[in-house]
């Protein structure tokens, strides 16, 4: 009896150094969702049959933060995608048109973004700002890669998305001097030059990148270390919830398994207490 007892404590705190070590990509796919914002970036615009020729540049502006719901839109395991509109991306381009990311994990902290989309017929499109037309947009597309930081402590969320706090951050790494192909949204189209309407005015062949872009975000580890209501807090609550679903799946999966077990029951007493 005792040697019994003796190997559940062993095998239950072997148990719980197994479950707790999650990656930082786990963790975030366990929060699902980021607080993101694009700040000033490197753009471009040129122009042409072929786009190749250059008609402006610069720097494109801090963007508005949004608030990025994070779920398996492919269906390949990874709660790394993400829907944004157009006008998310880029503020000026007033379009409510969607574009789906579709997140890969590069390695433990580290996660690549693309996604792309064809309208036809085009997505008609006032562009405001220094543009100030209207655009035929035929293709959107992006392509970046952030590293996830685990922050030593608990800070409010700086894009104000969640009552709860963050402790992980990620980040575009910095591209010095910048690159074209590096981490990236572009959007081709035709401009209406002195357009009312994006069947009037000139058409012009008009292709936009901005790049090596610096993208901030903010995330939790707290779904992951066993806040399964979202409350910001681990405790009873979130046991009840595992209790009440062990042997199940979905609310109560901690580690994200597949199934509610004692893994999962022995996250939430290990990170007891814990709040952020
Ligand atoms: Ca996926
Ligand atoms: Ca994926
Ligand atoms: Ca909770
Ligand atoms: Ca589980």
């Amino acid at each position: 009896m005792r040697k019994a007892i003796l190997f559940g404590i062993v095998s239950a705190l072997a148990l719980t150094s197994a479950a707790i070590a999650q990656t930082p990509v786990q963790k975030l796919q366990q929060a699902g969702r980021m607080s993101f914002q694009l700040f000033d970036s490197q753009y471009y615009i040129r122009i042409g049959d072929q786009c190749t020729l250059p008609a402006a540049g610069g720097g494109l502006g801090n963007q508005n933060p949004i608030c990025v719901v994070l779920s398996d839109l492919d269906g390949d395991g990874d709660k790394l995608d993400f829907q944004i509109t157009i006008n998310q991306m880029v503020n000026s381009i007033q379009s409510n048109a969607t574009v789906t990311f579709y997140g890969e994990a590069v390695n433990d902290n580290t996660v690549r973004w693309q996604g792309s989309r064809t309208f036809s017929p085009p997505e008609c499109a006032f562009i405001g700002g220094s543009v100030n037309q209207w655009y035929q947009l035929n293709d959107v597309y992006g392509d970046f890669t952030m590293q996830i930081t685990e922050l030593e402590s608990c800070q409010s969320d700086p894009f104000n998305c969640s009552s709860c706090g963050v402790d992980l951050r990620l980040a575009t790494a910095a591209i010095d001097p910048p690159d074209e192909n590096v981490n990236y949204l572009g959007f081709n189209g035709i401009l209406r030059l002195g357009g009312d309407s994006c069947d009037t005015g000139g058409p012009l062949r008009a292709c936009a990148r901005t790049y090596s872009i610096n993208a901030v975000a903010y995330s939790t580890s707290l779904p992951s270390r066993g806040d399964v209501n979202g409350d910001c807090t681990i405790d009873d609550a979130d046991l009840l919830v595992v209790l009440f679903n062990f042997g199940n799946s979905g609310d109560g999966d901690v580690n994200a398994d597949g199934i509610v077990d004692d893994a999962d029951l022995l996250i939430v007493l290990f990170n007891f207490g814990a709040s952020c």
